[in-house]
């Protein structure tokens, strides 16, 4: 791949964009890698996901200005389709992602951010979707994925004024979950990533379905979906483990790994 690298370090993925010289801007080449990169994780072993930027500056600066503007109606409407396709996939990926925001996140870079589970960034992040300064809207999910994140009013006056924040304002309106120091990032991002394969994976990956699903629905039915993906743990090897490692009386004991996925 040119523009994006992938590691497996035991059950954590780790996925970097590297597109350094344009601060990791997303054109056709760095979608399409992405497409491939997660299609190839192997969901027998990886338990969770991290996404990042390559740089210190920079977690991405936005879908490609270059590309695009020279880009047809139905060229700009193919080259959305690819992006929505690839940001729709990742948030609806079998097992939790958490982006670790590196630098700019802006335009495509903040809405690829919003595509992801969890968001934490470094002390020098910047978010912001500036495309009505460029005479677009939002085109990845930003106008629809910010105000469920943030409310409506924050979403608002973010995308009409085209004005970045910084991480300390990122944080206050829930934006991302934390801000650290710039080389206590990748750290953090790997020991949650860490902590969340701890956990039984069928029961993660139902969290994750249940959360998202449950979301684009009344609670009536919303509820109905939490009750099937609960009753689909049970007779599972963890769920069955993990209740008797709870109610075996034995101090000695040591809790195994989860093993199913
Ligand atoms: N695209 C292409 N190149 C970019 C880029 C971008 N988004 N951002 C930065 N670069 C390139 C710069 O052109 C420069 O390249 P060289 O001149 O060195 O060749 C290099 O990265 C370094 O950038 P700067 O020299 O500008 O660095 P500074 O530190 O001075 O400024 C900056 C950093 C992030 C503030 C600045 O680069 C900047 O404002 N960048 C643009 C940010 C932006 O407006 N991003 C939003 C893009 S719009 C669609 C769906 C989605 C979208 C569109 C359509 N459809 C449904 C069709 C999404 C749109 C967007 O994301």
């Amino acid at each position: 791949m040119e523009f994006v690298l992938y590691e497996q370090k035991g059950a954590v993925g780790v996925i970097t964009i590297s597109r350094e010289k344009a601060l990791n801007a997303l054109n056709s080449t760095v979608l399409e890698e992405l497409d491939k990169t997660l299609d190839a994780v192997n969901l027998d072993e990886v338990r969770a996901l991290i996404l990042t930027g390559a740089g210190e500056k920079s977690f991405v600066a936005g879908a490609d200005i270059g590309e695009m503007s020279s880009l047809t109606k139905a060229e700009g409407e193919a080259f959305g389709k690819k992006g929505n396709d690839v940001f729709r996939k990742l948030e609806t990926f079998p097992i939790p992602v958490i982006a670790a925001i590196n630098g700019f996140a802006l335009g495509g870079g903040c809405e690829i951010a919003m595509s992801c589970d969890i968001r934490i960034c470094s002390e020098n992040a910047v978010f912001g979707q500036p495309e009505v300064g460029l005479g677009i809207t939002p085109g990845f999910g930003g106008t629809q994925r910010l105000a469920r994140l943030v409310g409506a009013g924050m979403a608002k006056q973010m995308i009409y004024t085209a004005r970045n924040i910084k991480a300390d304002e990122a944080f206050r309106i829930g934006l991302v979950n934390a801000v650290y120091p710039a080389e206590e990032l990748m750290p953090a991002a790997e020991k949650m990533a860490a902590d969340i394969a701890k956990n039984a994976p069928i029961a993660v990956r139902n969290c994750k379905k249940a959360i998202n699903e449950g979301l684009d629905v009344d609670m009536d039915a919303a509820i109905v979906i939490e009750e099937k993906l609960f009753g689909d743990c049970f007779e599972t090897e963890d769920q069955t483990y993990g209740m008797a490692f709870f109610l075996d009386k034995n101090k000695e004991k040591v809790k195994e790994p989860f093993k199913n996925c």
